[in-house]
């Protein structure tokens, strides 16, 4: 006869699963604190890129409150306290126009945790939305950009990229709005020249009329390496304000003493 030792195990293990079942489940469970908050929303406007203001208030309090503009795993924003806290408040801005769901949650550990939806609906009051950009000019456009390729192969062209910042206002747990400026968009590769023309309709990319861009061409060197279209400073800053009133859908930008000219085809709304 084989002696199976493991069935043994597994009796004895349910026999320890059924003694501790023993214990009032329902008890234990009402013991846990339960946090709540409410949710003040503190705006009459919601629309591209403009700071959006919440108040929250708890009478259990909380340490940990946690907000998040769409799927909490990809992009969350949290507040911790060493000690609990009575209120909190917070503000932040959305780019894309159209239904948003957004998250409150507080994250304190060993207590019933709360959480609460929001649905916004972002309008494109006071936006723009970039259709297209187009490099005109550059220095040494139609040369050797990839010089480890010989003078007739195309493949010395240049491989053009372009990077745009934002500046608007981060996820901040506070009443003022705190500016920073990130990347907002990298765009396609445009392999040795191919085109100068990026098509941008699918992006999404909307911005406030006063929201500020920088831009910085480049040529991809491939593995993340480029390098600079231009001398330094490598940055265009991009103002479309001074525009709002005749609101072209064209619009040419030009540095002549980098020898840089571009095109950005606009909507406004
Ligand atoms: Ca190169
Ligand atoms: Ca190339």
């Amino acid at each position: 006869m084989v002696f199976n030792y493991s069935s043994v195990l597994s009796v004895l293990l349910l026999f320890l699963v059924a003694c501790s079942s023993d214990t009032p489940d329902m008890e234990t469970n009402s013991e846990i604190p339960k946090i709540d908050f409410q949710l003040e929303d503190l705006n009459t406007t919601y629309a591209v890129d403009q700071p959006l203001f919440y108040r929250i208030t708890s009478s259990s309090g909380f340490k940990n409150i946690c907000f998040a503009p769409e799927d909490p795993e990809l992009f969350y924003s949290c507040l911790s306290h060493g000690s609990s806290v009575f209120s909190a408040d917070l503000n932040f801005s959305l780019d894309t126009p159209g239904l948003h769901d957004v998250t409150f949650y507080t994250d304190d550990p060993n207590v019933e945790n709360e959480e609460k939806k929001v649905q916004l609906t972002i309008s494109t009051e006071n936006a723009i939305q970039l259709k297209s950009i187009t490099l005109i000019d550059f220095p040494n456009k139609d040369g050797a950009w990839d010089p480890e390729f010989s003078d007739t192969s195309e493949e010395r062209l240049a491989d053009l990229v372009f990077g745009l910042l934002k500046t608007k206002s981060a996820i901040e747990f506070s009443d003022e709005v705190d500016y920073d400026q990130y990347l907002w968009h990298r765009s396609d590769i445009l392999i040795n020249q191919g085109s100068l023309t990026w098509l941008l309709t699918d992006k999404d990319l909307f911005l406030n009329q006063n929201t500020r861009l920088e831009i910085d061409f480049g040529d991809d060197d491939g593995n993340g390496i480029g390098e600079p279209i231009v001398d330094f400073p490598y940055s265009f800053t991009i103002d479309f304000k001074e525009y709002s009133t005749e609101k072209p859908s064209s619009i040419i930008f030009e540095d002549t003493d980098k020898g840089l000219k571009f095109m950005i085809d606009v909507e406004w709304f």
